[in-house]
């Protein structure tokens, strides 16, 4: 059966915001960003976009551009409150939500016994209700067209792309609307005379595998309309680390460091391999009456860096006074998040919201292939098995 996948995306969103919380703003061309010489445009109103200007634009060009435009600075945590309430709604009408920024997400509606256009209505309406801003959003059977649907008519827009409109509606197409080609690739298919997803076509997969290397298969597919990319929900709160008996047990606080500086190494390489940034550190020791103790700090900041994780299990391991041998060591970092233009707070409260819809996958492992990331409720297992034997 074909799947039923709902693409949002909000229009404009921190201008938009910005103009909603201050109404003298709406109908100008405002420009939110970085306001410091070397800044740069985060995002503007479609009133300043006829300008020329985009996101990621030095802000100096955007001045240049604009002059009279309403210049304005990141207001983060208003941003982040705005995107909770939409998540809010989004969570409300499934679980299978998979965030993918601040104001962006799928949804798999495939066992929703109601019409997508109906759903997509719904949520028009009640982020409008709720939030006084509009979302676009487009509806298909694979994540590829409903995000090209989401964008069809952006401001404010509805679309859907069902099967029989492919590929047709693609080929005008140029080729950086299909998802896996960058600016760079697409300005060398172009010097190759290949400019829409018409051109595209012509290619065989050899072809494509030839320009885009294993990547080429997906293109090949995606532009004939076919995507199988899950909706992948939030994973469950989980945490990466790693542990070590140790050949013989030791008070010397030097031996656990050098532990924890190791297990730093090996976590902010799974963290970036993963893709996750994490807020939490925790400390794990064993001692030679096998009683298991851990002591956490969570920090404001979301890291990935070694040194990063190794400075607040240093400062755990230095404070804490052992009293007894260590057998075991371990390091775990946990709060984890993915990442999206450094902001991201909004994604723990739907973290918890995914956990309680029970429809968490850990995929980590599989891909990994060495069980080093754990849920939170395995651990916790753990820690009760260690505390028996
Ligand atoms: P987008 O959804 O890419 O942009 P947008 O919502 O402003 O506009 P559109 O109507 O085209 O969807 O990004 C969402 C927010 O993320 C955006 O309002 C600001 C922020 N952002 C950045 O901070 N830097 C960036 O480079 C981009 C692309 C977005
Ligand atoms: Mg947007």
């Amino acid at each position: 059966m074909k799947r039923k996948i709902i693409h949002v995306d909000m229009d404009a969103f921190f201008a938009s915001i910005e103009q909603h919380d201050n109404p003298e703003y709406k109908g100008k061309p405002v420009i939110v960003g970085g306001l410091s010489g070397r800044g740069v445009v985060s995002t503007c109103s479609y009133e300043a976009r006829k300008y020329g200007i985009h996101s990621a634009m030095p802000m100096y060009m955007a001045k240049k551009l604009c002059p009279h435009g309403i210049f304005l600075s990141v207001r983060r945590k208003r941003y982040e409150e705005v995107s909770a309430q939409i998540f809010d709604i989004l969570y409300n009408i499934t679980s299978m939500v998979e965030p993918v920024s601040i104001d962006e997400a799928y949804l798999d509606v495939t066992d929703i016994d109601k019409n997508p256009e109906i759903i997509a209505l719904e949520i028009k309406n009640k982020v409008k209700e709720t939030t006084g801003l509009t979302i676009s959003v487009g509806i298909s059977y694979n994540k590829f067209l409903a995000k090209l649907a989401s964008d069809w008519n952006k401001p404010d827009g509805l679309m859907a792309i069902t099967e029989n409109m492919v590929p047709d509606i693609l080929k005008p197409l140029p080729v950086s609307k299909v998802h896996g080609i960058g600016e760079k690739s697409a300005e060398r298919l172009k010097s190759m005379g290949i400019n829409t997803i018409e051109d595209l076509l012509k290619l065989s997969q050899e072809n494509l595998i030839e320009i885009f290397g294993k990547v080429g298969v997906e293109i090949y597919n995606r532009i004939r309309g076919i995507d199988e990319r899950p909706v992948e929900t939030m994973r469950e709160i989980k945490s990466i680390g790693k542990e070590k008996t140790l050949e013989k047990d030791t008070k010397d606080k030097r031996i656990l460091l050098h532990y924890a500086k190791l297990f730093s190494d090996i976590i902010s390489e799974e963290l970036t391999k993963e893709r996750f940034y994490a807020r939490t550190v925790t400390v794990k020791i064993k001692t030679s009456d096998f009683a298991v103790h851990t002591k956490s700090k969570t920090l404001d900041k979301y890291m990935r860096l070694s040194e990063d994780i190794y400075e607040v299990a240093k400062e755990i391991i230095e404070n804490w006074k052992i009293e007894q041998y260590v057998r075991l060591i371990g390091l775990s970092v946990s709060n984890l998040s993915p990442i999206k233009y450094e902001q991201l707070s909004f994604l723990d409260k739907n973290v918890v919201k995914a956990i309680k819809a029970e429809n968490v996958a850990i995929e980590i492992n599989k891909k990994v292939g060495r069980k080093i990331v754990k849920k939170a409720s395995e651990l916790l297992k753990e820690d009760t098995m260690q505390r028996r034997d």
